[in-house]
């Protein structure tokens, strides 16, 4: 028999006759030597293998007619490996998006750290509210030019969002950045943190009452994804302020604090500062996000993760303008006059550990927190507290094990009612029992004591009498001129 080479065989037969040919030939045989049969076929020694009588097979096949074999390989490959690139191809399709959440004292650097996270120029909030304050202004009406302008009160705290769309790579990034505008810049701040967390809350109802709409198609995530709070750079430890701001967002969104403009303090002051940070968030209970591990994580991943954790709170600098440095790179980074800090140096500052926590490594797991974990206590939180309550026995109705238990426990609460019962009326009787002979007892003594009274009084008024008898016989005895005659003859 010639051998057949694959092209050759390709050319004569489709793959179904060729499999067609080999169910009706070729001797069916155990698993683990099918392959060794296989490439025989191939090879072309299919003849001299098959009518061989060595007993390797156990059978010997007929004389066969010459005939053209196509290998039929069987393909261990079902695809679903594939699967992560369709998942990419969606996810460039659908576009990305984060909701970042700033919240700071004033001046402490909160624009030039996200334009410098996200290389743009981000209209600053604050500005443009002074734009939209210029545009609507009005000449002043001469008639009114004296009387006093009523100026409306502005709350203390304003939350100002700035929305754009950035794109690197053909990778699209939807970004709203929120600003909290005069966040303890006031002179009492007890309270400064309530706006921002009714923020964070409505944007919570907002999706809460998006999801139960009958029309679910295009449902917008604004919920926080993330908090970057900035922490003056004191060096001392965490306000009052700070504290209490933390406790109030810290179930609400992933909390990541920074310290801010941290070039203006020494590498031993940031590390002291970050302990103490540390170790007051802690004793106030705060959980802070951080990167999450996971079984198939890398030897490399594990390392990268542990040391971003370490690094929390990041102190950061901030910065997009270029400087020369002494060797002749243009690096983004501020000059001074004892040197350049560089913002993407990692030995500079933590500014590329924040990017990576952020951005680069762990912005799908800040969105997917905030959805399974937060909103979702939120949410149930919140239906709860409006009465709701899942009724798991629309369930059991479908489950007959759970049926029979629901069963047995309905007829043991049965009977325990009514022994109960039971008990009650037993009880009753009783007692019922116990106040009536409690009563005729009380009847029978009250009796006695009155007849006996009545006794008394009888004797008493019979001594009497007695007395009187006994002194009036007495009396008359005495009192009688007359001697009693004597009988008898002597008188
Ligand atoms: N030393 C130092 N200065 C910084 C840093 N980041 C920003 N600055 C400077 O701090 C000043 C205020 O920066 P902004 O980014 O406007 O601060 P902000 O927090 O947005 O201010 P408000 O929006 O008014 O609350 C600017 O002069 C910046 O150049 C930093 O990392 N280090
Ligand atoms: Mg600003």
């Amino acid at each position: 028999m010639a051998t057949v080479g694959h092209s050759e065989v390709s050319d004569a037969l489709h793959h179904d006759d060729a499999a067609e040919l080999m169910s009706n030939s070729v001797v069916k045989k155990e698993d683990d030597d099918f392959s060794v049969a296989e490439s025989s076929i191939v090879n072309g020694d299919y003849e001299k293998d098959a009518t061989k009588d060595d007993g390797t097979f156990g059978q010997v096949l007929p004389e066969q007619p010459t005939m053209k074999i196509i290998e039929r390989k069987i393909s261990g490959y079902v695809g679903f490996a594939n699967l992560p690139k369709q998942w990419h191809r969606k996810s460039i399709r659908r576009g990305f998006s984060l909701n970042l959440l700033c919240v700071g004292k004033k001046g402490l650097g909160k624009t030039t750290l996200i334009n410098t996270l996200f290389n743009q120029e981000l209209q600053d909030p604050a500005s443009a509210k002074v734009d939209d304050q210029l545009a609507n202004l009005k000449l002043e009406d001469p008639e009114k030019a004296g009387e006093a302008q009523e100026t409306p009160v502005k709350p203390k705290v304003q939350i100002n969002t700035i929305s754009t769309t950035i794109e690197e790579n053909g990778v699209q990034l939807a970004l709203n950045v929120i600003d909290a505008a005069g966040f303890g810049d006031a002179i009492d701040n007890t309270d400064a943190w309530e706006p921002i967390v009714r923020e964070i809350d409505s944007r919570f109802d907002q999706y809460l009452d998006a999801e139960n709409r009958i029309d679910r198609t295009s449902i917008q995530d604004n919920r926080i994804h993330a908090c970057v709070y900035f922490i003056e750079p004191s060096g001392h430890c965490l306000s009052d302020l700070d504290l209490t701001f933390c406790k109030s967002v810290h179930e609400k969104c992933n909390l990541i604090p920074v310290i801010a403009k941290s070039d203006i303090l020494t590498d031993e002051e940031i590390e002291q500062f970050k302990i103490v940070i540390r170790s007051q968030l802690q004793e106030a209970g705060v959980n802070l996000f951080e990167p999450p591990h996971y079984s198939i994580d890398d030897d490399e991943t594990v390392k990268s993760s542990k040391s971003l954790s370490s690094k929390i709170p990041f102190a950061v600098v901030g910065s997009t303008k270029e400087v020369a440095t002494p060797d002749g790179r243009q690096v983004r980074g501020r000059q001074y006059p004892w040197g350049i800090i560089e913002v993407d140096n990692a030995a500079h500052s933590d500014f590329v550990y924040l990017r990576d926590l952020l951005i680069r490594h762990y912005l799908e797991e800040l969105r997917e927190r905030t959805s399974n974990v937060l909103y979702e206590h939120y949410r149930s939180e919140k239906l709860s507290s409006l009465g709701i309550k899942q009724d798991n026995a629309v369930f059991k109705e479908f489950d007959p094990t759970m049926r029979q238990k629901e069963e047995k426990q309905l007829h043991e609460a049965k009977l325990a009612k009514l022994e109960s019962e039971m008990k009650a009326v037993f009880q009753q009787k009783v007692s019922e029992k116990e106040k009536k002979l409690q009563k005729s007892e009380a009847e029978l003594f009250a009796r006695h004591k009155e007849m006996k009274d009545k006794l008394t009084k009888q004797l008493k008024a019979l001594e009497d009498k007695k007395r009187q008898i006994e002194m009036s016989m007495a009396n008359q005895a005495n009192n009688s001129p007359i001697q009693p005659k004597k009988k008898g003859f002597l008188r």
